[in-house]
């Protein structure tokens, strides 16, 4: 028999849609705490008017798996149950809420509305044990007329909220499969003559229309600023009737789409934006107020100017947020199918009828409770639903409703309904050709040709999986070139991973069968906020004054569409105010015979850093002054090469002396007396030294990328690059089974500046493939490695790659070894920095200072390598009592392989030899 919840239809007993408007009127919050009874059944035995006063308790908002009843399970695409559209399994977890409610004694006259916010995933509604109405649609409102069923007294407010429905089948968003109520509960007052809805336009040139359902009156604002997310003025309309004021808060801006230019108030609208869901590591999707406004904060902070509300309407609040502070929003609706894309699409409900009218009253409520935010600049129809009916119908409904702002839907890939081309992930060249309006021809000319003359968005690039998205700097400068492409939004604003018994969480830790593991852990933040490498190499790349050394000459680019330069502090690094008159909104300015090196501050943020190109690279010698040099005092002994093993027996080994001592030192430098292998460095005893070919593969080096069949991680593992074997006497490193691998010539020498230490890598055989990284790996005892005292010249504070590095500058930077991990939720090579000339490593026993004859990349870490790669979580990582430090020529770069392109060629490490050259000194 057919379930009630799998009875395919819009909300039952539900009022009409409608604005969400701050009123005069009473509103009575019901969040707190509920009584609360689970099933794993659907048949939950429980009696709608039993107010439940000996069961459990649960908070409002929240989900009922995070608070151990169930547990939470991840899937991307795949539905966790079988596709039997609308049926859905035997075993269907069920809340039932309870709560006693009064109705407020001076709520007099008028009507009482019952508000949910957010339901996951379908629920229905009694009062006193009479049924109200049920409901779906996880992430959008619902109201309910309980006027008839308030007595006045107490009420028994009863709501059974079941985890799968037929509504499930549209929601299948790549996040977690959480439950219940986990948004706002309300009643409200509507008062008679009240003023139960609003439709307020403001445009950008200042004219405002007010549609209302009864007459109203309001003042108009006057000298009235455009709203944008630059300057997002607004202005307070008051709206009343003599029984109800409501507020508004109005923004003036028009959205048009002019041929192939999208524009706000007439200038070029770009999204330099990041699709966000809701989510928090300790409450799922029931986001506090607080969280939403922190990451607004951190969004401005960033630089984004734009959020994708991916893939469901927000909580009303983060509109609200957006509007004060300014960011441009894409709304979008509550409707994905995408496991319908692994069986052909067979059976999508976009394209049946008979699911029409769920998908409409989806976008009607979406659109109706949001239409007066100014900060909605366009309307998704959803996303990876595929294409169908129900979608068409959707978009020609919004357009006939609000015809102010522009259509937006990834899969209708002819753009037959919508009025901006959307792409995600595109290639490089995709993109490029797209902004040249050379995309690949469309069957239908006449198709063909209406898609050509759209403006185009990526909803989606730059997959922020673990360690990346490298590569983001060639977006943004294909962006830059045409004026078609409108910009873009990363994948995504936050990891998803949840907080379980003090770890990080993701796919498959909660026992799923089905499950998709850590792509649910793919965002520019970390799960506890902290701003993540790629979000600080994004918000130096989508800066909106930018600074590029051309010569001697600085240009500076003034890349807003509404504000001049004139707040902007351009500085030298001696502190100097640079004298540059204010730069008018997209244009440039020539700064001749700048200093070498500037800062462009505003309000004491920095929003560029610029430094002459010869800084990199600079002369690496270190220069000893102060050190004590590290000539024999630390050498005592010699000691046999090592492979990769920290646990070296330092008893046994042959005592110092003469043989094979040779004048030679290479690289260039001075010669000096040889020596064998130290058996210290400084403090620190040297455990080994071996060569260093390989990284705890990213998540984006697991994937092949766009372009690829293989990934990086499968052509280095074919290689052997993972396992390589020291034959010391040959001075090689070759994996078994193979006659390629690495041929290896150290030289230790002491000299007048110190001990020096030349190497020489060349590849054998023909392979031509990338390299993780060359070059090698000392393994150096100290008690608390994580505190050590991590200093250097180079490129920092961050860590850095060959296409990754616009976050980072040349300087002196300083941290321990600890705070130079970067603690991605899986563990994956990270922390490298680059361009480094010099470094020390401070411990309580003393400093060893690394000067290379060149600038190389070198990571420090408190555990191995193979640690850092088989661990799962972060906290199974544990450190001993070894430093390890990973000096190499270069690195491979990050790419965004794990869903989009692979790393450029100009990013990858495919030197033949490397040779690199160090003097270690002590102090
Ligand atoms: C794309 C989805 O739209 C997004 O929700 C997310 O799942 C992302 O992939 C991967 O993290 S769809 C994909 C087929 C490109």
């Amino acid at each position: 028999m057919t379930a009630q919840f799998e009875i395919v239809e819009p909300p039952v007993g539900a009022l009409p849609p409608r604005a969400r408007l701050n009123s005069t009127a009473g509103v009575l919050s019901l969040d707190g705490t509920w009584q609360f009874a689970w099933s794993p059944t659907a048949e939950t035995g429980k009696d709608p008017a039993d107010p439940g006063r000996t069961w459990d308790t649960l908070p409002v908002p929240s989900h009922w798996q995070l608070h151990g009843y169930g547990s939470p399970a991840y899937t991307n695409v795949r539905f966790p149950f079988p596709i039997d559209p609308p049926y859905v399994p035997q075993d269907n977890p069920t809340g039932e809420y309870r709560r006693i409610v009064r109705r407020p004694a001076d709520w007099r006259g008028g009507r009482v509305l019952l508000r949910f916010d957010g339901v996951d995933s379908w629920f229905q509604v009694w009062v006193n044990g009479a049924p109200v109405g049920r409901a779906s649609g996880s992430r959008l409102t619902v109201e309910f007329d309980v006027t008839a069923h308030l007595t006045g007294g107490d009420d028994v407010l009863a709501v059974r909220v079941h985890q799968w429905s037929f509504g499930s089948y549209v929601e299948d968003q790549d996040q977690w499969w959480l439950s219940g109520i986990f948004r706002s509960v309300a009643l409200l007052h509507r008062p008679e003559g009240g003023i139960d809805d609003l439709y307020v336009v403001a445009g950008g040139d200042g004219s405002l229309s007010v549609t209302a359902p009864v007459p109203v009156r309001f003042t108009r604002p006057d000298d009235v600023q455009p709203w944008s997310a630059e300057k997002p003025a607004l202005y307070r309309l008051l709206v009343s009737t003599d029984a109800e004021t409501v507020s508004l808060d109005v923004g003036f801006r028009t959205v048009t789409v002019d041929g192939d230019r999208l524009l706000l108030n007439g200038k070029p609208l770009v999204f330099r934006g990041v699709n966000r869901h809701d989510i928090d590591a300790r409450t799922g999707r029931a986001v506090s107020r607080a969280r939403m406004e922190h990451d607004v904060a951190l969004m401005k902070e960033h630089n984004i100017n734009a959020v994708r509300t991916s893939h469901y309407p927000p909580d009303p609040y983060f509109l609200s947020l957006c509007d004060r502070y300014g960011l441009y929003v894409i709304d979008e609706c509550d409707i994905e199918t995408h496991g319908f894309g692994l069986v052909g699409w067979r059976g999508n409900p976009s394209d049946d009828p008979a699911w029409g009218p769920v998908y409409l009253d989806r976008m009607r409520r979406m659109v109706e409770r949001d239409k007066n935010a100014p900060s909605v600049v366009m309307w998704s129809l959803g996303n990876e639903a595929g294409w169908g009916r129900n979608l068409a119908t959707n978009a020609a409904w919004t357009s006939s409703r609000d015809a102010t702002r522009p259509i937006h839907y990834e899969a209708d890939e002819e753009c037959e309904s919508v009025s901006v081309y959307s792409r995600m992930y595109p290639t490089y060249d995709k993109l490029e050709a797209i902004g040249r309006g050379a995309e690949p021809a469309l069957a239908d000319p006449e198709r063909d040709r209406r898609r050509r003359g759209l403006p185009m968005i990526m909803c989606e690039y730059g997959h922020a999986m673990g360690n990346g998205p490298g590569g983001l700097a060639d977006y943004e400068a294909i962006i830059d070139a045409y004026p078609r492409l409108a910009g873009g939004f990363i994948w995504e604003w936050a990891d998803h991973a949840l907080l379980s018994d003090g770890s990080y969480r993701y796919g498959g830790d909660f026992g799923e069968l089905v499950h998709d593991g850590s792509f649910v852990v793919d965002g520019l933040l970390f799960p506890d906020r902290t701003p993540s490498p790629g979000l600080t190499e994004l918000a130096a790349i989508i800066t909106p004054v930018r600074l590029r050394f051309d010569g001697d000459d600085l240009l500076i680019e003034n890349r807003w569409s509404f504000t001049t330069t004139a707040e902007v502090v351009f500085a030298s690094a001696a502190g100097e105010v640079l004298d540059v008159p204010p730069i008018e909104p997209l244009t440039s300015y020539r700064l001749s015979d700048a200093p070498p090196s500037v800062t462009a501050t505003l309000g004491g943020k920095v929003l560029a850093r610029a430094q002459r190109p010869p800084a990199l690279g600079a002369p690496a010698r270190s220069g000893a002054s102060g050190r004590e040099r590290l000539g024999g005092v630390v050498i005592s002994q010699p000691s046999r090469e090592q492979h990769g093993d920290a646990g070296v027996d330092d008893a046994g080994r042959e005592p110092f002396g003469d043989a094979g001592i040779d004048a030679g030192g290479r690289g260039g430098a001075a010669a000096g007396r040889s020596i064998p292998r130290p058996d210290r460095l400084g403090p620190f005893p040297l455990a080994s030294v071996a060569l260093d070919a390989w990284r705890a593969p990213t998540e984006n080096d697991r994937f092949p990328g766009w372009d690829g069949k293989v990934s990086m991680e499968e052509q280095w593992r074919a290689a052997g690059l993972d396992r390589l074997i020291a034959a010391p006497a040959r001075g090689r490193y070759q994996p078994a089974g193979l006659d390629s691998g690495f041929e290896i010539d150290y030289r230790w020498s002491i000299r007048d500046d110190g001990l020096r230490l030349d190497v020489d890598i060349e590849r054998l055989g023909e392979w031509r493939l990338s390299l993780p990284r060359l070059g090698i790996a000392l393994a150096l005892r100290t008690p608390d490695p994580s505190s050590v005292v991590f200093s250097w010249l180079g490129l920092g504070p961050g860590e850095s790659y060959p296409d990754s590095r616009a976050g980072v500058w040349f300087g002196e930077h300083s941290m321990t070894v600890g705070e130079a991990q970067t603690p991605y939720v899986v563990p994956q090579e990270n922390g490298n920095r680059s361009e480094v000339s010099r470094m020390s490593l401070a411990a309580p026993a003393g400093t060893l200072h690394i000067a290379g004859d060149s600038p190389f990349d070198v990571a420090v870490r408190p555990w191995s390598t193979a640690a850092l790669e088989s661990a799962r979580h972060a906290d199974e990582l544990v450190e001993d009592d070894v430093l390890w430090v990973h000096l190499a020529a270069g690195v491979t770069g990050l790419g965004s392989a794990s869903c989009g392109p692979a790393v450029r060629p100009s990013g990858q490490y495919r030197a033949a030899r490397a040779q690199l050259g160090f003097v270690f000194t002590t102090s």
